[in-house]
């Protein structure tokens, strides 16, 4: 465990040059080093000024002038992290900000570990594990809908209802453990239907919580949808036209693609990859064979495939072999070049996907693409009315603990239900509890702690 009497201190703004650049310093020491380095216009000494001041001034270390600052000035309890913080608003460039941060360590600060901050403001009861990170969340989003989700969860969403079934499951548990007291009385058989129903609500409000967690990793990792279908059937025309520009060469000619080309679109506020592919076509050489081999393992990460086909021309022996290798992924099916004479059967295409979702598009004229959007968007979120805030974002982590919160539940409706006794479901009941404790860090090892402040940034 790292030292928390500690006074750190990190450049808290990318490196790189900029307008300004931040030296983040927290803890006892933040202001009396601040004192040591920094010369206001009026003399004032950071350590007598109010918290929730800002102030103009040099940084100055053995009466070399490092850079022209504004200093802020955060007193505990009310900073990010509780503790006092100040920082220190420096000219953007790495040389001011390598130097101040520098004179700060000289004079008492050590150098903060990636996510430090974020930790203490953990530690010391600000926020609890699921808002701590909900701010790497925040860092991280691609999408406006994502950061929604996110800042949600900061505020405290996602914790609110965790700490709420918590609070029923130890309820519950509690008086089975009362019922425990007395083994010689069975419960009665109303009380025993009451108890069924609490935990059965229980049950699915933590499944509820797990559908919405499933849309909020979307949100924070992206959607990887694979574009998939024989040569020239016009898979990177579509890609150029989801991106609005040149990103995939086009020719008439069958096998112009043969490496994977991916690029990041928003669609709706979900982040989604979209994956262009070589099209399958006659093996005639390695390169087709190595092409075809690429595909192939891409698909296994596909979160969608969109299978695209020629409305143009018949089916082919290459349509088929690509319907058998995706029969078990999730799929839209698309005919391209309406704009042009059909040819196409459309039974014999049902025939070959059953009864998946296709949808008639032309990706030279832009036609159908707004349905696929539609069909994307909706895929994420189903009913598509719970976007947004209600969707929750948490992690790995939190979700491992949800699903287990949610087997013990689901065990212990079962015990009482097939009438076991009190002290099977008690267990069940504690290892949900112990669950739920863990999301919000109550119950917490330091290396779980450690691995996931690393994720963060220095200086966050
Ligand atoms: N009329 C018409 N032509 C299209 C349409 N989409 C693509 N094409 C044409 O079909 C040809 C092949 O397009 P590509 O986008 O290169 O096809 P692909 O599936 O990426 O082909 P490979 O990379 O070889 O697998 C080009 O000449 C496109 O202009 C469409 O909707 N209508
Ligand atoms: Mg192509």
């Amino acid at each position: 465990m790292l030292n928390k009497s500690d006074t750190i201190a990190a450049i808290s703004t990318p490196l790189g040059e900029g307008g300004i650049g931040i030296v983040r310093l927290s803890g006892k020491k933040a202001l009396t080093i601040a004192d040591k380095l920094f010369k206001g216009r009026n003399g004032a000494t950071p350590s007598k000024l109010p918290s929730y001041t800002i102030h103009y001034g040099h940084i100055i270390r053995n009466k070399e002038i490092l850079d022209e600052v504004i200093l802020s000035i955060m007193r505990k309890p009310k900073s990010y992290t509780r503790e006092d913080v100040v920082e220190i608003n420096c000219h953007g460039g790495i040389l001011p900000l390598r130097k101040t941060l520098e004179a700060v360590l000289e004079c008492g600060a050590r150098l903060a570990e990636p996510g430090e901050f974020t930790k203490r403001a953990f530690l010391n009861g600000r926020i609890d594990l699921t808002q701590a990170e909900a701010v790497i969340n925040i860092v991280e989003a691609k999408t406006e809908l994502a950061l929604k989700s996110a800042i949600s969860q900061l505020k405290g969403a996602f914790s609110k209802k965790v700490q709420e079934l918590k609070d029923e499951t130890l309820e519950l548990l509690t008086l089975f453990e009362a019922e425990l007291d007395f083994p010689e009385e069975d419960i009665e058989k109303t009380k025993r239907n009451k108890l069924i129903e609490r935990i059965k609500r229980i049950t699915s409000e933590t499944d509820k919580l797990l559908r919405q967690s499933r849309e909020g990793e979307i949100l924070r990792d992206g959607l990887l949808v694979l574009l998939i279908g024989k040569a020239n059937v016009g898979k990177s025309t579509f890609l150029n036209r989801l991106v609005g520009k040149e990103r995939a060469i086009v020719t008439h000619i069958p096998g112009t693609t043969r490496d994977i080309i991916e690029e990041w679109i928003n669609i709706e506020g979900i982040p989604v990859k979209i994956v262009d592919t070589a099209g399958f076509k006659k093996i005639e050489n390695i390169i087709d064979k190595k092409a075809q081999e690429k595909v192939e393992e891409k698909l296994a990460d596909a979160n969608l495939v969109l299978f695209m086909v020629d409305g143009t021309k018949s089916l082919s022996s290459q349509d088929k072999e690509i319907a058998k290798i995706i029969k078990d992924k999730k799929m839209l099916c698309l005919i391209n070049k309406v704009d042009l004479p059909e040819k196409i059967s459309k039974n014999k295409l049902k025939s070959l996907i059953g009864n998946k979702k296709v949808l008639e598009i032309s990706a030279l004229k832009g036609k159908g693409i707004n349905a696929i959007k539609k069909f994307i968007r909706d895929s994420v979120f189903a009913g598509g009315v719970s976007a947004g805030e209600s969707t929750i974002m948490v992690n790995a982590r939190s979700r491992e603990s949800l699903k287990d919160a949610y087997n013990g539940l689901l065990k212990g409706f079962d015990a009482i239900t097939e009438g076991l006794s009190e002290e099977f479901i008690a267990v069940d009941l504690k290892e949900s509890l112990n669950s739920f404790k863990k999301i919000l860090g109550e119950t917490l090892e330091e290396d779980i702690l450690d691995r996931i402040f690393q994720k963060f940034c220095i200086g966050k």
